[in-house]
């Protein structure tokens, strides 16, 4: 059976083509359901239609749509905590991330080889922390999603190559931290950060030492930045001092492990529950169950306490690998 579509309709239709907006769409299909013609012969047509709106309206309901270019630097957070590297090109950033992670990442003897960041996940103890390599900051060009990645991290590396005028890096590494107002330090900020300001601890990776050329750098390096921050001299191609890093980004990290264990058990020592400094008893229990919390009477304590099994309360701050016995 033909449709026969009046001209108001085709008009409606027309219209609808062109719309640009999703609101623009939806006003035009909301005219064209109106006044088509309600017979047999549209019947498929109307169904469609109807589908159609649907889907606007759904698409409608959906967030502000963020650019591809800002979706790609939104690193969703795994592990016990997120770890940004940060530098100039060829400061070896990929090649640090790829033999701390075993993941792969783009490493190349030109400039501007990774162009997204990358995470993956590097092993300390008995924990995984995140490691996010980095696109190279650039002089006077922030990648739209950049300055957020940065904000989000709960820790940054700095990576600067000892062979290549590391203070100069250095330098421009900082401006460009202050142009996204992200200030950096090794301790605890000495002031609250100023509005629209965030605080990140970090410290300095000194890499390439194992060229020749290195220890000038180094020395430099550390005349003139000693004092604000820890510099490590690593080498990505040798693995150097690999252990010290994690270990001193561990450190840095606002997080504590803590065991639990069953009356009468021995704790898994290999499952950590990581846990917040500062945090109590009653984190401990609700990182377990919600129910916990809610029934624990009383824990005991190996570790931090002033006895192995020690009894203490629901607000008993624990601390850095104590052993946890939940009492319900
Ligand atoms: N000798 C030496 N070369 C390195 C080291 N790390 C990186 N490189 C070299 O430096 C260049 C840039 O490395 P890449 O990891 O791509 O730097 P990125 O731009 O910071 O990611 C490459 O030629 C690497 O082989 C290192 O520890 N020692
Ligand atoms: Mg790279």
């Amino acid at each position: 059976m033909p449709a026969n579509l009046t001209p108001q309709y085709l008009e409606a239709e027309a219209k609808f083509k062109q719309a640009k907006s999703v609101p623009e769409k939806i006003k035009a299909l909301e005219v064209m359901m109106a006044i088509i013609p309600k017979h047999k012969g549209t019947e498929r047509l109307r169904g469609q239609l109807k589908s159609r709106m649907a889907k606007l309206k759904e698409e409608l309901q959906k967030k502000p749509a963020v650019s591809r270019a800002e979706q790609a630097y939104n690193v969703k957070k795994e592990g016990a905590a997120q770890v940004a590297l940060l530098g100039l090109p060829n400061a070896g950033k990929s090649n640090l991330f790829t033999h701390l992670t075993h993941a792969p990442s783009e490493v190349a003897d030109y400039p501007f080889t990774t162009q997204k960041p990358i995470p993956g996940m590097m092993r300390f103890e008995n924990l995984q922390i995140q490691l996010v390599d980095t696109p190279p900051i650039q002089m006077d060009r922030i990648e739209p999603g950049f300055p957020n990645l940065i904000r989000n991290a709960d820790g940054l590396l700095i990576v600067l190559d000892l062979t290549d005028d590391p203070v100069f890096q250095m330098e421009v590494v900082l401006e460009e931290l202050n142009r996204m107002k992200i200030e950096i330090g090794d301790g605890n900020p000495a002031h609250p950060p100023e509005q629209g300001w965030v605080f990140k601890r970090a410290f300095l990776l000194g890499n390439k030492a194992d060229l020749r050329n290195a220890t000038e750098g180094l020395r430099a390096l550390e005349g003139r930045f000693k004092s604000e921050w820890m510099i490590l001299p690593v080498s990505a191609k040798e693995e150097m001092n690999f252990e010290e890093v994690k270990k001193e980004v561990y450190g840095r990290l606002d997080i504590l492990r803590v065991y639990t264990k069953i009356p009468g058990k021995e704790p898994d020592l290999t499952e950590p529950v990581i846990l917040k400094r500062g945090s109590t008893i009653d984190d401990v229990a609700l990182s377990v169950h919600k129910d916990f919390a809610a029934k624990l009477r009383y824990a005991r304590v190996w570790g931090s306490g002033k006895f192995d099994g020690q009894m203490v309360k629901r607000d008993y701050r624990v601390s850095e690998g104590d052993v946890i016995e939940l009492h319900l």
